[in-house]
């Protein structure tokens, strides 16, 4: 009995020690935090708002947890929500009824980050919304902001109008949700299509933005982006943006400076000149405005090089859009992969924001958004890798392996903005020299993706994530199956009878609708399926088969 006791004793002894010995995981990423051994009981924390030795803006805050006391203190209210999310974090990861003795000093480096709903397709429904905003505050991003291209009231034709009472109640209700988590509702006009340099339209849209206030957005911006004609004017753009900054912004309280997107918002085609917009915008905007930028082309990764050329002409730090992981070009694709392509030496005087255009499937752009969130809020910590290992688990914990697997499979979009994918395995030629050893790793492999889409729809409590992906887990496990099969093929094709051999071809190799299933919900387009394709084809030489010719 006694013997016992002391052992019990001994093992709880070490796992505190354990604990505290271990850096607590917080996502994003802390500035600095010293974990100084040891643990004390679990206590609420004090808290104070403007308290002196805070780094000075918004969402900062420190946490002391000391054997004194805990304490936590923020710049501002929102700097006391991270704050308490983080402590929030900390106390789930200790042991039961104690806390990690530590010193936590934190700030965004970023000062806006969030997410911009500027997709092509079908916008979010109400409750992925809502969800993503609770996402947002979870992960420390603030801003949101609202430009679903197919809108009707935020494009042509239905800018000038209101929106009709159902939808203006819930863009009520998203402003709430966004207050509530420190998120900055942004909602965005886009009225180029079809706008006229005219009294009646300025007014118009004075009006339109009259309409959102009364439902409590006190944040705007105009999108530029896609359009022809007279709307592309850059001279026209900037005498409206200063007008509704004048007589809009500066004359109803609490409102935002307003952010505009540029017709010429890509270096693609942006004329680089002192005649260019870009140079236009510089000279002629109000410095308070925020001009919107996606890089070198439309899809395009984050450098300290783009940021400079295009700082330069609009003269003051760029506002950027990533169009990441927004799949509008190529719809049979999810982008499941790490946020690849930020760099990391970028602070906040190189680019004033960052938010990310993801896909229509909401939820399962959650996985990308949190190294989104990680990266704008300390860059210089950013490791993508981590942040995308951190959302597999946060997302389904009970089945983060299966999502891997998933998601290093889908993270290509074949077109325009190539990711890595498949880079945990290395697939080969029949009777080329990797074959020996490459053979069981990629069988293993492939025996996981058959697995894995049943595991992910028994572990993932999320229903909506599970509704998005489900398409793209039925062709997953068809994928896997089809591996399996043209792995033992490989296997065994020299020792098995001609009729055998054809038989077992014949279930690796898809049927035109097979294929087209495929083709709708892609997976593996990367190195999986082509090396399927190669590898009947060359089984298919070996033994004389005539591949059926692929209608
Ligand atoms: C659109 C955007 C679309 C994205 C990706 C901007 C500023 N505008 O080329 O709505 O989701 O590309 O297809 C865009 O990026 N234009």
């Amino acid at each position: 009995m006694k013997k016992n006791r002391i052992f019990l004793m001994l093992l709880a002894a070490a796992s505190v020690r354990g604990a505290a010995d271990a850096q607590p995981v917080i996502h994003p990423t802390p500035q600095s935090l010293v974990v100084n051994g040891g643990m004390r009981k679990a206590i609420e924390p004090e808290t104070r708002i403007g308290a002196p030795d805070v780094e000075p803006r918004s969402g900062a805050y420190n946490i002391t947890i000391s054997a004194d006391g805990a304490r936590i203190d923020a710049f501002d209210d929102r700097g006391l929500f991270y704050g308490l999310e983080t402590w929030r974090r900390i106390a789930a990861q200790s042991p039961a009824d104690s806390l990690p003795l530590l010193t936590l000093r934190d700030w965004p480096e970023l000062e806006r980050r969030g997410v911009v709903e500027g997709f092509y397709g079908t916008p979010w429904s109400h409750d992925v919304r809502l969800s993503l905003i609770d996402f947002y505050g979870r992960n420390k991003l603030n801003t949101y902001i609202y430009g679903p291209k197919d809108d009707p009231y935020h494009s042509s034709p239905n800018w000038r109008k209101p929106y009709p009472p159902e939808q203006a109640r819930q863009i009520r209700e998203l402003v709430e949700a966004c207050r509530r988590n420190y998120v900055d509702f942004v909602w965005a006009i886009h009225p180029g299509k079809d706008i006229r340099w005219t009294e009646e339209d300025r007014n118009n849209l004075v009006r339109k933005f009259e309409n959102m206030y009364d439902l409590g957005v006190r944040s705007f911006a105009i999108h530029f982006d896609d359009i022809e004609g007279e709307g592309t004017n850059p001279y026209r753009q900037c005498d409206l943006v200063n007008y509704l900054t004048e007589n809009f912004v500066n004359t109803h309280p609490g409102v935002q400076p307003l952010a505009v997107c540029p017709t010429d918002y890509s270096r693609l085609w942006a004329n680089p000149t002192e005649n260019g917009a870009s140079a236009i915008y510089g000279r002629t905007l109000d410095p308070q405005v925020q001009v919107m930028y996606t890089g070198d082309v439309v899809c395009s990764d984050l450098t300290a090089e783009t940021m400079q050329w295009f700082n330069a002409l609009i003269r003051r730090p760029g506002f950027y859009w990533w169009n990441w992981p927004v799949t509008d070009y190529a719809r049979n694709h999810l982008l499941m992969g790490p946020a690849l392509g930020l760099d990391t030496t970028l602070t906040r005087a190189d680019v004033a924001a960052l938010v990310s255009n993801p896909m229509e499937q909401g939820e399962a752009s959650k996985l990308g958004l949190y190294g989104v969130a990680d990266y704008a809020w300390n860059p210089a910590a950013y490791v993508p890798e981590r942040a995308w290992e951190f959302g597999l688990r946060d997302l389904m914990p009970e089945c983060a392996d299966a999502f891997r697997t998933f998601a290093i499979h889908n993270a290509d979009s074949e077109t325009g903005y190539r990711r890595p994918e498949s880079w945990t395995v290395e697939t080969f030629r029949i009777g080329d020299g990797k074959a020996a050893k490459g053979w069981q790793p990629l069988m293993d492999e492939f025996q996981r993706i058959a697995a894995a889409p049943e595991a992910i729809r028994r572990g993932c409590t999320n229903e909506q994530l599970l509704a998005e992906l489900e398409p793209w887990l039925v062709e997953f496990e068809k994928l896997g199956r089809r591996g399996i099969a043209v792995m033992e093929l490989i296997r065994d094709y020299k020792t098995i009878a001609p009729e055998e051999f054809n038989e077992r071809w014949r279930r690796a190799y898809m049927t035109a609708d097979e294929r087209r299933a495929y083709l709708a919900h892609k997976s593996g387009s990367l190195l999986l399926q082509p090396f399927i394709d190669r590898a009947l084809d060359d089984l298919a030489a070996t033994n004389q088969i005539l591949a059926p010719t692929a209608n």
